[in-house]
């Protein structure tokens, strides 16, 4: 007998909602399936005449001639998405309201209904976690969800946990999605994208030069417009282009960090693990004082508060096994106007000295003329301690070193260049 863990190929989903918003709003009204619907601009107003003018009417009964129509719309404002009926027309998120109607003149005009759609979210996403627990929540309507240990998820290379997926969000909630299963993150992105809606993609390593490189580079989830443009300055259009020149070509042009990131998403390389909300994003300690405290006149019973904060936040780390790059503190002033100043480190931390030294360089950054009901230390950009992630360095902040306002000798450790 042995008990030696067989370490199973990465398969790393990305789920996307199909026309999400719309999709919600066909949820009420069935009776525009598979008619042009465009979701955008402030027609609350037209969705109550609406409902006022078919009072009594179930809303899945109201005619569809009724709705009213993106030819009569007035008013400016963009275009939130578009039902894929719609998308045939040219139309889109992001596009101006008079554009679209040009381009689709019959489409239906509904406003967003946010607190649906952030019912829709939850629900989604609980069934999501119900199959495949290892979910990392990338915003309103997508996911990442690692299938590498989930039943089923190396089956057909994650197809047979991606069609049960789909089927059991569909049962629960009538939406669709669709679904890349790949190596990893940065594929897993771009394949959800292949086959919408209601399509599932499967990506492998071998796959990556024949369905990846032929795509624009902008495709890459980290490629603004801003490098694209870049990009085509240097003649590369495509993820293939971008993969045939030498790292040391990017990092010459693009930086040593974002030029070598560049060559391995080119290369479908990315190691990114999927992050579930258990992890804590950031840890902060605040206290209220009894009395409102002035930053000058109270000196010194602050700088001890202030230090006491830092110390227990990293404490709070140290029990929790976690460091952190960004470091914040929190005012809240006698009027209950509530400021924040934050700044990065080029390490993670959860050393008391080193969060009070950043904590105090954000305090020279706010207001300290009026009282003070409130003072809090947040530590965040957290990483578990000792992990790949926790000794990442990026771009380092330029420290500065003078004492800030609540220095106390004593407890702030000072390098030998600091001032005053
Ligand atoms: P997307 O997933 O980008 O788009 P979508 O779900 O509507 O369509 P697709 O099938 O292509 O995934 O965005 C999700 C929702 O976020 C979308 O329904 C509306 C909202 N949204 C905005 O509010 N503004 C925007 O610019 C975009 C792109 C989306
Ligand atoms: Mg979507
Ligand atoms: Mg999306």
């Amino acid at each position: 007998m042995h008990n030696r863990r067989v370490s199973l190929p990465r398969r790393i989903a990305h789920l996307d909602m199909d026309a999400f918003f719309a999709s919600v709003e066909l949820l009420r009204y069935p009776q525009l399936q598979g008619l042009p619907v465009v979701i955008g601009g402030g027609r609350r107003e037209a969705d109550r005449l609406l409902r006022e003018r078919h009072a009594g009417v179930p809303l899945a009964q109201i005619p569809v001639a009724a709705f009213p129509l993106l030819k009569d719309y007035v008013g400016r404002g963009v275009i939130t998405t578009a039902t894929y009926p719609a998308r045939q027309f040219g139309v889109g998120s992001a596009m101006g309201m008079m554009k679209a109607a040009k381009l689709c003149p019959q489409a239906i005009v509904l406003p967003v209904d946010f607190d649906e759609v952030r019912r829709f979210s939850r629900a989604f996403k609980a069934v999501i976690r119900e199959i495949a627990p290892v979910m990392e929540d990338r915003g309103i309507d997508e996911v990442y969800i690692d299938f590498t240990e989930v039943p089923g998820g190396q089956r057909e290379g994650g197809r047979v946990l991606a069609r049960l997926i789909q089927k059991s969000i569909f049962e629960a909630t009538g939406l669709t999605c669709s679904i890349g299963v790949a190596p990893n993150k940065l594929i897993a992105k771009m394949a959800s994208e292949f086959d919408k809606p209601n399509g599932i993609s499967i990506v492998h390593e071998q796959d990556v030069q024949a369905r990846i490189w032929p795509l624009p580079v902008r495709k890459i989830n980290g490629i603004g417009p801003k490098s694209e443009e870049k990009l085509h300055r240097l003649h590369i259009r495509t993820i293939g282009e971008l993969a045939a020149r030498p790292r040391e070509w990017l990092v010459d042009h693009f930086g040593a960090s974002y030029g070598a990131w560049m060559h391995d998403a080119a290369w479908g390389r990315d190691e990114r693990p999927v992050v579930t909300e258990s992890e804590p994003v950031s840890m902060s300690r605040e206290t209220t004082f009894e009395r409102d405290l002035h930053a000058v006149r109270d000196r010194t019973e602050l700088g001890a508060i202030f230090t006491d904060l830092c110390r227990r936040v990293a404490e709070d780390l140290r029990r929790k096994g976690y460091v952190g790059r960004t470091i914040g503190i929190k005012l809240r002033y006698d009027d209950f106007r509530t400021a924040t100043r934050d700044l990065t480190l080029d390490h993670a931390t959860d050393d008391a000295a080193t969060i009070r030294r950043a904590a105090g360089q954000c305090l020279k950054r706010v207001d300290l003329g009026r009282r003070l009901r409130l003072l809090g230390v947040r530590v965040g950009k957290l990483a578990k301690a000792g992990s790949e992630a926790a000794a990442e360095v990026r771009t380092p902040v330029a420290a500065e070193h003078t004492p800030d306002l609540f220095h106390e000798g004593p407890a702030v450790e000072r390098p030998a260049t600091s001032k005053g």
